[in-house]
């Protein structure tokens, strides 16, 4: 197959003052920040289900943008054109890892067993592509919510039958990333939740889907899987009540189940904000719970209530975002964006400029934040707030020495207590200055 993305160049960095619009104006893969390349910390990954997919369809219109990729869309010519497409667009825009789920690589046959096979002819034809690259599967996962019979769920559903069909996906799932040799492996519980309790025994579809991941990981562990599982925390969407609400929800589940081992969080920052949060709560109760694992990049839109998958442009929440990831010593995973373009940005031109904007948002974030650390205000600033469990009855707290009689003792003695400024608006004010000097 030929050149697909005719007319656009390997995408070169001009640096902050280029006006070219197919060009970097913030991420320089080679540029050293805190002792490492920008290209490793930020493992930029491509969506193939936005990118390659996505054409704009939405429940009140059809799609405005061609991704048939000169095939035609449902047949195997048509998988193998998405892969040609792909690999020359990762190539040009420079990024080194994709990511998947099982029906976007190939279109489901008329049973699991022939889904399978179309898999091997894809993995094989994907594989051959990325000979002679350093390009690699980031995450694959499994399409658990697509199909009518996942209509009650997949681990979840009341069905045994729809379980094992559930088993039989993220098996292959697991070959083909294990195959394409995957850094993760994502569980997205898209229909792991219910609309109402008077049809849902919840306990019992809370422990299948652990028994689902028992088996995943069994089975991985047994075809020599060494990369993380991860779950992606979602509230809603299909689902009225998803089970992974939150990080910290999906944490307690993984705990609660003796899975905490093996999997960490896969942290979107659009189901974030769904579930009520900032991008930056749930990438912080990872990090803290050493389970910061990957991003899924992306943002979502204040006025709409709803998973818009906008590529990410606001640099102050990527900047928090790199705040937390620098933190975190960085990612085992990577950033995928998880992002589409919007509807009447329907060109090829388009899907260059969204990974551009993408890109240089968290290079952005990244520079920022690496200047947020080495400035080090605010972070001895929240250092200097918890100064008095450093020494006296705060240091007995925490050493667990001093006990609630002790510390009640102790609070007879004091008069008027002052706990100090939390200093908001001046720590806001200097996120701004390093946000907007050079
Ligand atoms: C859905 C979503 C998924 C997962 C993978 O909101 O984010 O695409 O990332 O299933
Ligand atoms: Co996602």
């Amino acid at each position: 197959m030929g050149e697909i993305f005719k007319n656009i160049p390997v995408i070169p960095y001009e640096g902050p003052a280029s006006k070219n619009p197919l060009a970097f104006k913030y991420y320089d893969a080679d540029r050293v920040i805190m002792g490492k390349k920008m290209s490793e910390h930020l493992p930029f990954a491509m969506a193939w289900w936005h990118n390659l997919g996505a054409t704009g369809v939405d429940m009140f219109g059809q799609g405005t943008a061609d991704k048939s990729f000169g095939a035609t869309p449902g047949t195997m010519e048509h998988a193998k054109a998405k892969v040609d497409a792909g690999f020359e667009f990762m190539k040009k825009v420079g990024i080194k890892y994709f990511c998947f789920h099982d029906v976007d690589l190939v279109p489901e046959g008329k049973d699991n067993a022939e889904t399978a096979a179309r898999l091997d002819e894809i993995t094989d034809y994907i594989l051959e592509k990325m000979k002679g690259t350093d390009i690699k599967c980031l995450w694959g996962t499994a399409n658990m919510f697509g199909n009518p019979r996942f209509m009650n769920g997949a681990g979840s559903s009341n069905c045994a039958d729809v379980f094992c069909c559930a088993a039989a996906q993220v098996k292959k799932a697991l070959d083909c990333t294990v195959k394409l040799g995957g850094r993760g492996y994502v569980f997205w519980g898209g229909r792991e939740g219910y609309e109402t309790l008077l049809n849902t025994d919840m306990a019992f579809e809370q422990e299948n889907i652990a028994r689902l991941m028992h088996m995943a990981v069994d089975y991985g562990r047994s075809i020599g899987y060494k990369g993380d599982f991860y779950i992606e925390p979602k509230p809603k969407e299909p689902m009225k009540h998803q089970y992974d609400f939150d990080a910290a929800t999906a944490i307690g589940f993984l705990r609660a189940h003796g899975l905490d081992k093996d999997f960490k969080m896969n942290i979107e920052a659009n189901h974030a904000t769904l579930a009520g949060h900032t991008f930056q709560h749930d990438l912080c109760v990872s990090r803290i719970n050493g389970m910061l694992g990957s991003i899924d990049a992306n943002q979502g839109d204040t006025l709409l209530g709803w998973d818009t998958d906008e590529f990410p442009f606001n640099v102050y929440d990527a900047t928090l975002c790199m705040y937390e990831v620098l933190k975190a010593g960085g990612l085992t995973g990577g950033f995928n964006f998880d992002s589409k373009n919007r509807r009447p940005s329907n060109t090829y031109e388009d899907m260059f400029y969204a990974f551009i904007l993408g890109m240089d948002t968290f290079a952005l974030g990244l520079i920022k934040a690496a200047k947020m650390i080495e400035d080090g205000r605010i972070d001895k600033f929240v250092e200097e707030k918890y100064a008095s469990y450093k020494t006296g009855i705060g240091k007995k707290i925490v050493s667990g020495e001093a006990t609630l009689e002790e510390c009640a003792a102790y609070a007879q003695k004091l008069g008027n207590v002052d706990p100090g400024s939390g200093r908001q608006e001046l720590l806001e004010s200097i996120m701004n200055q390093i946000l907007f000097s050079e």
